[in-house]
């Protein structure tokens, strides 16, 4: 009776065990779910595709400048948003030393890289020129930036890199952006050869129609497209529109609901339009920014402290509008 008992006692908890054992396995997997299933991405056609060859739709989000906000590149951050439905982590690093550009924030990007390799998820690593319109004022920076991130990132899979942010002012792309982009693109492949390179397009990444008239040579490159509905309407859709009939692959590393300043008004209108139009192409979405500043852009309401353990009552209206479309 007794070693009835003992047997029935250690059936339970073997029971037990196993149940927890599934419960583990089940959550890592959920936890790498992306890199883990998409694999090395590519560039096929206009489009971004799995390992497999299949069309995916990348659901990401920015930091702000990293001087500014080091605080939420943590991986409690980046698991939360991961919840939400994001799958890729863009680390927004100014170029320009007035806005925060030092090399001594390496270290922290390499953080953020391992947070989103460890949940599993895709990194842009983005050199973000914005006051410095012109890639080439801090090119040499830049090869120094791509050649070692290149260098130490060209086994990973879920890397990605954005070598020119927003170019704007008297920029060209046949006289400024393509010949940086050229230098920039073959600096990265020495080291790293297959990972996707995303090039920013005149007037603050906007006439992608102008660059598919005339692209880079090389292979897996995209080019981005930002949008901020309230500012970039109709007519900016029409310039997606032309470019990817001429079969430019396109990512929108940059996009919110409000105007081009970061601030103002929400267009749901427009956004819902956008984002319809996104969906139907499978366009990859990055939207800026993870912060609690002030401005309507900031994807935290400005009253929440916390800087991870996100949840969806942590964020600002933008923050909440935009949720709904990484989950669907
Ligand atoms: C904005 C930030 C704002 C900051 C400003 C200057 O939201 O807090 O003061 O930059 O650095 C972009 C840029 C992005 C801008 C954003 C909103 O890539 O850096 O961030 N924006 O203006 N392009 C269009 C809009």
């Amino acid at each position: 009776m007794n070693n009835r008992k003992q047997r029935f006692s250690f059936c339970i908890i073997l029971f037990m065990m196993a149940i927890l054992g599934i419960g583990f396995a089940a959550n890592t997997a959920r936890a790498a779910a992306s890199v883990e299933k998409w694999g090395r991405l590519s560039v096929k056609g206009a489009n971004i595709v799995n390992q497999k060859g299949k069309k995916i739709q990348l659901k990401g989000v920015s930091t702000h400048g990293i001087a500014w906000f080091p605080q939420y590149v943590n991986q409690s951050c980046f698991k939360s948003f991961k919840k939400m439905g994001v799958n890729t982590i863009r680390i927004a690093f100014y170029s320009d030393p007035a806005s925060g550009y030092t090399t001594e924030l390496y270290g922290k990007i390499e953080e953020g890289v391992k947070h989103a390799t460890d949940l599993g998820m895709y990194v842009i690593l983005d050199w973000h020129i914005l006051n410095d319109g012109n890639p080439k004022i801090h090119q040499k920076e830049a090869l120094k930036f791509f050649t070692r991130f290149a260098k130490k990132y060209r086994k990973q899979k879920n890397i990605l890199y954005e070598i020119c942010n927003e170019p704007n002012g008297d920029v060209t792309w046949e006289r400024d952006i393509r010949p940086y982009a050229n230098k920039v693109i073959n600096r990265i492949r020495k080291y790293d050869k297959k990972n996707i390179i995303i090039v920013g397009t005149p007037t603050w990444s906007q006439d992608v129609d102008v660059v598919a008239e005339k692209p880079l040579k090389q292979k897996n490159i995209a080019y981005s497209l930002h949008f901020y509905a309230a500012t970039h309407q109709d007519w900016n859709q029409d310039k997606f529109r032309q470019a990817y009939r001429r079969g430019l692959p396109m990512l929108v590393t940059e996009f919110n609901i409000c105007d081009a300043s970061g601030n103002g008004r929400m267009d749901k209108g427009s956004a819902d339009k956008w984002m319809k139009l996104l969906r139907k192409y499978k366009i990859g979405h990055v939207a800026w920014n993870i912060s609690n500043k002030n401005e309507t852009s900031a994807l935290i309401k400005p009253n929440c402290k916390k800087t991870g353990g996100f949840s969806k009552g942590n964020l600002s209206p933008s923050g909440k509008w935009i949720a709904k479309w990484w989950k669907k």
